[in-house]
């Protein structure tokens, strides 16, 4: 049988991190096959491409080549961890995915998104995940949950409301696949709330 898909997204610091870990923990405490990973990286190159994105040193990278790079690390990732995990029946847990591309490079850097659909289906093979948690978080809260922050994280508050907006949109869009969850509730509150939307699916 077929693994599940579930992608956590949100802004920095929204505690999509702490979510993804505690639905993996919840799902090995129920004796299922999960597999928490995380985007940029997950494999031994991916993380190397993260590296190169995430440098503060790196401020002339052009929009473009940080586009590609993300492109880059998503299909070595899909292809050497994602795809052969749900094949063997895993559930499967990505701390980000394609929708913060929509986001980030999207609304964020101004990229057409019919061009972002187009490059994601060629990278990926069109893998889309069955379910997504948007974490959502005023930007102004999530920033300031962060202690070091890296060369997108230094980016001015308006970009990162145009992200959460962005977000905001994509869920409104793709209501089945996109569940939104208050990001200033209580940790173990929105835990709960997460927990009892799996329980549909499994
Ligand atoms: N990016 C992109 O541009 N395009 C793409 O296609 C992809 C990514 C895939 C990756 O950064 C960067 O790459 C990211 C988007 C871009 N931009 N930035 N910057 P990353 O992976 O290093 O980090 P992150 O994903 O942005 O977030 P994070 O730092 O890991 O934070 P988080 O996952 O949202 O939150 P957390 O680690 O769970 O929690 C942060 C803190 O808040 C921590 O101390 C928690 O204990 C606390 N927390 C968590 N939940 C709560 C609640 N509910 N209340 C109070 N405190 C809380």
């Amino acid at each position: 049988m077929e693994g599940l898909f579930i992608t956590f997204e949100g802004i920095e610091g929204c505690g999509k991190s702490t979510q993804a870990n505690l639905l993996c923990d919840f799902f090995q405490s129920k004796k299922m096959e999960c597999e928490l990973t995380h985007e940029p990286g997950g494999t031994i190159i991916s993380e190397k491409i993260r590296k190169i994105l995430l440098d503060n040193q790196n401020k002339e990278m052009s929009s473009l080549t940080e586009l590609f790079l993300y492109f880059a690390s998503r299909s070595q990732h899909t292809s050497e961890k994602i795809k052969p995990l749900l094949k063997s029946g895993t559930i499967v847990i990505s701390d980000r995915y394609f929708d913060s591309t929509i986001a980030y490079q999207g609304e964020g850097r101004s990229i057409p998104q019919k061009t972002l659909i187009e490059i994601n289906n060629f990278a990926t093979g069109g893998l889309i995940p069955h379910l997504t948690f948007l974490i959502d978080l005023p930007a102004e809260i999530g920033l300031s949950r962060i202690k070091n922050r890296d060369r997108i994280e230094d980016e001015t508050i308006d970009f990162h409301n145009r992200v959460r907006g962005a977000y905001l949109t994509m869920a409104r869009e793709n209501p089945d696949r996109i569940k939104i969850m208050d990001g200033a509730k209580d940790i173990e509150d929105i835990h709960k709330e997460i927990v009892n939307i799996m329980l549909k699916y499994i």
